[in-house]
């Protein structure tokens, strides 16, 4: 035990459940908030690996109910735990899903912020937030993108996190918080959703490979992305709030692919051909597309230490081996 609180908003997405599993490999006490849902107690599979039974004496992971668009838990709950770093990583995160959905987008994704950095000033408690900002508020600005690159959203979902980005900025520099961003460009791993494109990508590749479908339907292929490994993000959110000072930072790979890049590699890691399964649907095209994000994270890399290791090839490999893992053991 290290004796250290963390409240961890989104702890059941991608991003959350590897969080958790870094924070209690660290000694922390880990608090999550889960949302309601109708047919399961929670939608926590992405937590089964740490999961601990509410009546197990000796637990640091507690999961509550509640929802980032109701400000009055957030003020108790953080009341209560009185956590000594937050984490927030709710959000409806689908880019394509944030046009269809504008106004829900912005209730949790930039009003969510705000709710939670207002429950942190209503409580008085003495907390670090990590706020998590996203490489989508530079939409077509030139790369490499890094700190100094000017915003330019080009989606709703790009909008909302930047009013959640200057948020965070803004209750640094008014009330002293220690409250950072984390800018992160595209990262993904086996437990990213199926609807985001690597995943779409790798699960259907195995599945095809396994014989189960015949083709996948895609977007825009030559959009570029940086597409780095989700666990190591989840370790740069963590250094980010032990530094000294709060700092936000660019987290990104400096590598560039395009989505066409992604799916030749992920098809032949599974032994197929690409051109024979991969087919244009234009319903995953964008009102506004965002053409080439590549990050510079040099700034974080000389201050803090932290690198990503894995690119994008190798990351298209883990993908694809677990998602014919995942087939193998259904049998
Ligand atoms: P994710 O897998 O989509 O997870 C989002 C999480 O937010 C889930 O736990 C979800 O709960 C929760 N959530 C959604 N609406 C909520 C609400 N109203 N109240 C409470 N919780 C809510 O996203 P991720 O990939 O882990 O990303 C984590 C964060 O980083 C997000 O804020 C995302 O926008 C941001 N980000 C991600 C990337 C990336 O490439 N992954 C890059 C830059 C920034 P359910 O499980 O119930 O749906
Ligand atoms: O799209 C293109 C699509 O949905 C990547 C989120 O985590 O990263 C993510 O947002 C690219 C886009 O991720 C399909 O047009 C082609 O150019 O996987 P994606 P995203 O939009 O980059 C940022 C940094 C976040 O913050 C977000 O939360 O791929 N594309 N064909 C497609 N995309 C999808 N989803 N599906 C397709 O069929």
């Amino acid at each position: 035990m290290n004796g250290k609180t963390a409240l961890i908003t989104g702890i059941s997405g991608q991003d959350g459940s590897y969080l958790t599993e870094l924070l209690l490999s660290k000694g922390y006490e880990v608090h999550g908030i889960v949302r309601q849902t109708s047919s399961l107690i929670a939608n926590t599979s992405r937590l089964d690996g740490v999961y601990q039974d509410p009546h197990e004496p000796e637990r640091r992971l507690f999961l509550h109910k509640g929802d980032v668009t109701d400000a009055g838990m957030l003020v108790n709950l953080v009341r209560d735990i009185r956590p000594d770093e937050i984490y927030n990583l709710a959000s409806q995160s689908h880019v394509q899903v944030s046009f269809d959905l504008p106004e829900y987008t912005a209730n949790v994704t930039a009003l969510g912020a705000i709710r939670l950095l207002e429950a942190v000033r209503a409580s008085g408690v003495d907390t670090r937030i990590y706020q998590a900002s996203s490489s989508e508020m530079f939409g077509p600005a030139a790369p490499p993108q890094d700190e100094t690159t000017a915003f330019h959203p080009r989606s709703p979902y790009g909008v909302a996190k930047l009013y959640a980005h200057w948020a965070t900025v803004n209750y640094r520099e008014s009330y002293g918080m220690f409250a950072v961003s984390g800018i992160a460009f595209n990262h993904e791993s086996p437990r990213r959703g199926e609807t985001f494109v690597t995943r779409k990508i790798t699960r259907a590749a195995a599945r095809i490979a396994a014989g189960i479908e015949k083709r996948v339907y895609l977007g825009n292929l030559e959009a570029v992305r940086d597409w780095g490994y989700a666990p190591e993000y989840a370790e740069a959110m963590w250094l980010m709030l032990q530094h000294d000072e709060p700092v936000d930072y660019v987290l990104a790979t400096g590598r560039a692919a395009t989505v066409r890049d992604f799916a030749e590699a992920a098809f032949a890691h599974a032994g197929l051909d690409w051109r024979d399964h991969v087919e244009h649907d234009e319903r995953y095209e964008r009102p506004a597309e965002v053409p080439e994000l590549v990050g510079d994270a040099a700034k974080i890399g000389r201050e803090i230490g932290w690198r990503a290791e894995v690119g994008w090839d190798r990351l298209a490999r883990i993908m694809v081996d677990a998602d014919l893992a995942a087939l193998a053991d259904r049998g």
